[in-house]
């Protein structure tokens, strides 16, 4: 069955994989499940069309048949269900992995979206008074999970869906130099990245904004 999904036409960062369809994009590379993109303008996104399909008006979306489906995490999770390669084959640790899919979610990627919350959207001398306090929870949770992770390649043993939305969260720093406190952090980053199907993903995202336009 065709999967297709949805994406930015045109996205603040050129496509340099900080929206999320970048997620599923990986997901569906990992599996070995091709796709089609409908890009979508902002105005678009908010039209009932779009809001049929999404209540909250965003992208990323999945569509396969009759199942339509929002939020890059049960995307994800859904994909890693229905194909090998995501998920591990023992029941403890799907378990883990999928513990590992909600800790990026839930507990790792606040306090990053505050940040860029407060960077871009909020008054300029609030954002200066509050940037401390924000990257202060950020180093909290990276000083933790880097002792969790330690010399592992991986949070769990094999990569897993956890570690795909784990990678995908913290590459939101980039550029805030705080990565670059937690070597092992940045090594693990840098070895999500450095996955065949993530470049894939990340070219196809990256397309989107530098193909050459039709006549
Ligand atoms: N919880 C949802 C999920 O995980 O799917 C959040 C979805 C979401 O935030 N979608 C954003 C969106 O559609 C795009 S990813 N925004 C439009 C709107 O809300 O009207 C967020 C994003 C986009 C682009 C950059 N960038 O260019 O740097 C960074 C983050």
């Amino acid at each position: 069955m065709t999967i297709t999904i949805t994406a930015f036409e045109r996205s603040p960062d050129g496509g340099q994989g900080m929206a999320r369809d970048i997620r599923v994009r990986w997901a569906l590379e990992e599996v070995g499940q091709p796709y089609g993109v409908r890009l979508l303008s902002f105005k678009a996104m908010k039209e009932p069309a779009h809001l049929a399909l999404h209540p909250f008006g965003q992208i990323p979306t999945y569509q396969e048949g009759d199942l339509a489906l929002f939020e890059s995490g049960a995307i994800v999770f859904h994909i890693a269900e229905r194909h090998a390669g995501l998920l591990p084959d023992d029941a403890n640790a799907r378990a883990r992995a999928i513990t590992w899919m909600f800790a990026a979610l839930n507990t790792v990627e606040p306090p990053i979206v505050d940040r860029e919350v407060a960077e871009y959207l909020e008054d300029e001398t609030w954002y200066e008074q509050r940037l401390p306090f924000i990257d202060e929870r950020i180093r909290k949770r990276l000083g933790e999970l880097s002792g969790r992770l330690g010399n592992a390649d991986w949070l769990d043993g094999a990569f897993s869906a956890g570690d795909l939305l784990m990678v995908t969260v913290l590459r939101r720093l980039e550029g805030s130099g705080i990565l670059e406190e937690y070597p092992n952090i940045s090594a693990y980053v840098a070895r999500g990245k450095a996955r065949p199907a993530y470049k894939r993903a990340f070219v196809a995202q990256l397309a989107v904004f530098t193909a050459a336009p039709t006549a």
